[in-house]
């Protein structure tokens, strides 16, 4: 007998690593992203959490394999296991707090495994709701990501603001440019994915509320 051709499309998946000190807000990041809430209550990230989230690229399904990784140093050695098939790595410092930032190249020399040049790189200055505790300029993070071609955005978690231009515009286009959605990359595993959420893409405007679980 001979089996029938599978008819179904593949949808791309791009796996998107968030990277950082801890208490920079990359877990809160990551919700805002995929559920649009921030929760205020502060819950310590153990060993690393997943979540992925289905959006439209250039008018294409694709799945989003979100990883949310432990600042803390004794979760770093997992971390290889995931940053060796990124497609996508966020390196997240707090813009109140510059001992983030200046350990922002320490991240980055700890990616011994990773193909820099098949990974796109964003740098993200969080908790721009707390200006007047900012210690990093605008500046120096720009600089930082234009000397290593990074993409770059300052944005809250908090208030969700410059959300849609960071992931939505910058991101997503540049996901486009490299990767021709379409292509998976990777060979990313269909039983990778946990528990999808099939959502639509990012709301035209927040209202950075709080929210419960
Ligand atoms: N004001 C403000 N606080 C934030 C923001 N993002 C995260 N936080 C707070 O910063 C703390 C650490 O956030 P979390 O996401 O757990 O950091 P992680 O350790 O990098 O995952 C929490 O108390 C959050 O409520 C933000 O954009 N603005
Ligand atoms: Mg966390």
């Amino acid at each position: 007998m001979s089996e029938i051709p599978s008819q179904k499309k593949e949808i791309p998946k791009y796996k998107i690593i968030f990277l950082g000190d801890q208490n920079t807000g990359k877990s809160c990041i990551l919700n805002r992203f995929v559920e649009d809430k921030f929760d205020d209550k502060y819950q310590a990230t153990i060993g690393l959490d997943f979540q992925s989230k289905n959006v439209k690229i250039d008018n294409q399904d694709v799945h989003l394999l979100l990883y949310d990784t432990a600042g803390q140093e004794k979760f770093r050695s997992l971390i290889p296991m995931y940053t060796r098939e990124a497609n996508i790595i966020i390196l997240v410092y707090d813009i109140t707090n510059k001992e983030s930032f200046n350990h922002i190249p320490d991240w980055i020399n700890g990616l011994t495994n990773v193909k820099f040049d098949e990974v796109i790189f964003c740098l993200v200055g969080n908790k721009i709701d707390l200006e007047e505790k900012r210690e990093v300029t605008q500046d120096e993070g720009k600089k930082f990501a234009e000397e290593k071609k990074y993409i770059f955005e300052e944005i809250s978690a908090k208030t969700a603001e410059n959300f849609p231009e960071f992931f939505y515009k910058e991101l997503f286009e540049e996901i486009a440019n490299k990767f021709k959605p379409g292509v998976n990359v990777n060979n990313v595993e269909v039983n990778d994915v946990g528990n999808i959420k099939i959502e639509d893409n990012y709301p035209k405007k927040s209202e950075g509320k709080k929210c419960c679980k």
